[in-house]
């Protein structure tokens, strides 16, 4: 049965992947300024914003999810996200924590790579300043590199122990368009393979993190320019995690995701005399509130954090898709004035058999109805938009 997609944070010790893990999720994985806080991978659930069918058709006012929140057609969907230790120089040959770490990552579909910006942690998250974190995105990405190679050579064809499927090495064979035969292959030609594989397996999107810090903006020019901008994201792990949890206490108003942020002064100032309920922020908090928004808000538009799970949603090419019972009224049971409860999210070129599997698992399915009553095809791919609203009919056709 296909699995749920499964999103892994990577980066040397201090980069903040804990923090970032717990900034998208009500995970507490300990975070600490030192490096290995972490040892042990945390695996918890974050929400991946998505546009909801529920807009489409027009019935927003009906539309509650069983798992997360739908508000006006903007859908938050549960996703699985692994948090592991950190990896420096050399672990692919057991530095640090490292093969136990790249271990823990075999079943991750895509990384989210978490880069300290700010320059204040060197190669092996120790204190320092000026570091240029720009060489961190090019020897990780070489460490999993090397470490997919020395397994290979271990278990020669051994592909499947990544948790990759026969699609992914046929995507990898057919990217580089292999005419040699496997027992001609030079070890140039097994460098190239592993290398593709890896793009292909672990799809990465690189957290450009810490831009609170006034030394990060010269470092995330630097960086924008060297990468391919579209898999870059700057954000601040700390900002999201403070202003969720100020939020979550009463003290402000928060939208996830967004620069709109407001305190009981300012809803006071915008004629609300009661200040929206909100209780009175201490002179620390409000400072750095005031710090967040000037560095940050201002600045980049939002934290960023929840825009690196998008990110990462969308070079996986995870395609949400919406079971219903009815495809009329789009509910799941006999309560049709509830709609959408359910959604899954699907990794693209999936088709509506997999689909099929992943909801009903064996159950045997006589056919597959779409919106307007249409029957559709088992092979038929699910895309956002289209074959994505589905409902399964049981029974043995
Ligand atoms: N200024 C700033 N500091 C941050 C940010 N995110 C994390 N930190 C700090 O960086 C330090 C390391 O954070 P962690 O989240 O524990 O880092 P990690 O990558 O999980 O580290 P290991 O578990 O040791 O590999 C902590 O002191 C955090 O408070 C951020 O966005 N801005
Ligand atoms: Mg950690």
């Amino acid at each position: 049965m296909p699995r749920d997609p499964l999103i892994g944070l990577v980066g040397k010790p201090s980069a903040g992947k804990s923090t970032t893990l717990n900034s998208l999720t009500d995970a507490t994985s300990k975070v600490g300024n030192y490096p290995f806080t972490t040892i042990d991978p945390q695996r918890a659930i974050g929400y991946l914003q998505i546009a909801c069918a529920c807009e489409r058709f027009g019935v927003q006012d009906k539309c509650k999810p069983n798992y997360g929140s739908c508000v006006d057609g903007r859908r938050s969907v549960p996703i699985e996200l692994l948090d592991v230790a950190g990896l420096v120089p050399g672990a692919h040959q057991g530095r640090g924590l490292g093969n136990k770490f790249l271990d823990d990552l075999r079943h991750a579909d895509a990384l989210i790579h978490v880069v300290d910006a700010s320059g204040r942690t060197n190669a092996e998250g120790e204190n320092t300043r000026g570091y240029d974190p720009s060489q961190d995105i090019a020897w990780l990405r070489g460490e999993i590199v090397a470490w997919i190679k020395g397994n290979l050579w271990e278990k020669w064809g051994q592909f499947s122990g990544y948790g990759s499927t026969a699609a992914v090495v046929a995507r990898t064979l057919d990217r580089l368009n292999l005419k040699e035969p496997l027992e001609h292959w030079t070890e140039e030609t097994v460098d190239r393979v592993v290398s593709t594989f890896t793009d292909e397996k672990f799809p990465t999107v690189i957290a450009l993190n810490k831009i609170d810090d006034a030394d990060a903006y010269t470092n995330l020019m630097k960086i924008t320019k060297m990468q391919d901008p579209n898999m870059v994201v700057a954000c601040s792990a700390k900002a999201e995690l403070f202003l969720r949890k100020m939020a979550k206490q009463g003290y402000i108003r928060y939208t996830e995701g967004t620069e709109f942020v407001d305190t009981r002064e300012d809803l006071i100032a915008d004629g609300d005399p009661d200040g929206g309920g909100l209780k009175e922020l201490d002179e620390k908090n409000k400072n750095t509130i005031e710090e967040y928004r000037d560095m940050i808000l201002f600045r980049y538009g939002s934290t960023g954090v929840v825009q690196v799970l998008s990110k990462a949603a969308e070079i996986l090419g995870l395609v949400p898709v919406f079971p219903v019972r009815n495809v009329s009224t789009f509910s799941s049971g006999s309560d049709t004035k509830v709609a959408f409860r359910d959604c899954v999210l699907v990794k693209k070129n999936s088709t509506v058999g997999d689909v099929a599997r992943k909801v009903m698992g064996d159950a045997p399915i006589a056919y597959v109805e779409g919106v307007g009553g249409v029957r559709v095809s088992e092979d038929a791919v699910v895309t956002a938009g289209k074959n994505d609203v589905l409902s399964f009919k049981i029974g043995r056709g």
